[in-house]
């Protein structure tokens, strides 16, 4: 396995589930590593497990403000960034699209979709500088198959998996790699937020089945990441084996 000795590494939504496990692997490879999320608790205890140094941003993505502040001024040696993990993201209820909320809908989006680009252009100029990077994106299979309740979700995750693509376009010829890693079913605290917290219901999710741990996902960006430099994993789609796909609903009267 390549080394990432050296190598800095931004991570946000770092303080949970497949955040911090991507943090971990990392920060195991070599890396050191900023840390961005909303929860400074999180943040810290986080760091104190790490093996490298970190540098702590409690940091909202949805604020492009403050991201183009946090960014702009990260302290040396954390200053540049040579592999960004574009994690941070919720889905929020499973309505259908006429009953839900439209508030949930603009958090979302806001989140999945305009934060990732706040980070995205915030860091993307000094590894094209360099001409040295990685972009990792969180999409999800949502983005490719749809299922009842995910409306909103699902289409934040097909624009999450179409700018992957288009930023591959722009930087084919530079050493700035993107890939978006598709994860089917993984058990984090993401089923408990898009329930608002009824633990229960979120438990129901992965009842008698064994989805993917946050581990699996860092284990899939940690290979990404450490390719050969000429090698680019564009998309990296992930279920776990006892998840599978719908057949068309049909409705027959
Ligand atoms: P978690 O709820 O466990 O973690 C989500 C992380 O995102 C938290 O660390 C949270 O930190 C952070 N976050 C949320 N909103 C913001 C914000 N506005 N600013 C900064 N950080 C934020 O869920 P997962 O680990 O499962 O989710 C991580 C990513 O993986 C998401 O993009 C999700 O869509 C994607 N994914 C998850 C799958 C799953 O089944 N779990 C499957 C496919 C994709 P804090 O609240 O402290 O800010
Ligand atoms: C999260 C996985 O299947 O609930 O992206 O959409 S799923």
């Amino acid at each position: 396995m390549q080394s990432l000795n050296g190598w800095t590494a931004l991570v946000t939504g770092a303080g949970a589930g497949i955040g911090e496990a991507c943090a971990i692997a990392l920060s195991q490879a070599g890396a050191r590593l900023v840390l961005a999320g909303r929860r400074r608790d999180r943040l810290e205890a986080l760091a104190a497990k790490l093996p490298t140094p970190s540098h702590l941003l409690e940091l909202d993505v949805r604020s492009r403000s403050a991201v183009e502040a946090a960014l702009s001024s990260l302290p040396a040696p954390f200053d540049e960034v040579d592999l960004l993990v574009n994690n941070a993201g919720l889905g929020l209820g499973m309505e259908p699209a006429h009953e839900a909320s439209l508030d949930d809908w603009d958090t979302m989006i806001d989140t999945n979709c305009k934060g990732l680009v706040y980070v995205t252009r915030a860091v993307l100029p000094g590894m094209v500088k360099r001409d040295r990077g990685h972009l990792v994106n969180l999409g999800s299979v949502a983005a490719t198959y749809p299922y009842p309740g995910g409306n909103v979700y699902g289409a934040t995750k097909a624009f999450v998996h179409q700018f992957s693509q288009n930023l591959k376009a722009d930087l084919v010829g530079t050493r700035v790699r993107v890939t978006d890693v598709q994860p089917g079913m993984v058990e984090t605290d993401f089923s408990r937020v898009r329930f608002r917290g009824d633990a229960e219901r979120a438990r129901k999710v992965y009842e008698g089945m064994q989805p993917l741990s946050p581990a699996d996902i860092a284990d899939i960006v940690l290979f990404c990441v450490t390719r050969p430099p000429h090698v680019n994993l564009n998309v990296v789609e992930v279920m776990p084996a006892d998840q599978g796909f719908g057949p068309f609903n049909v409705k027959r009267r």
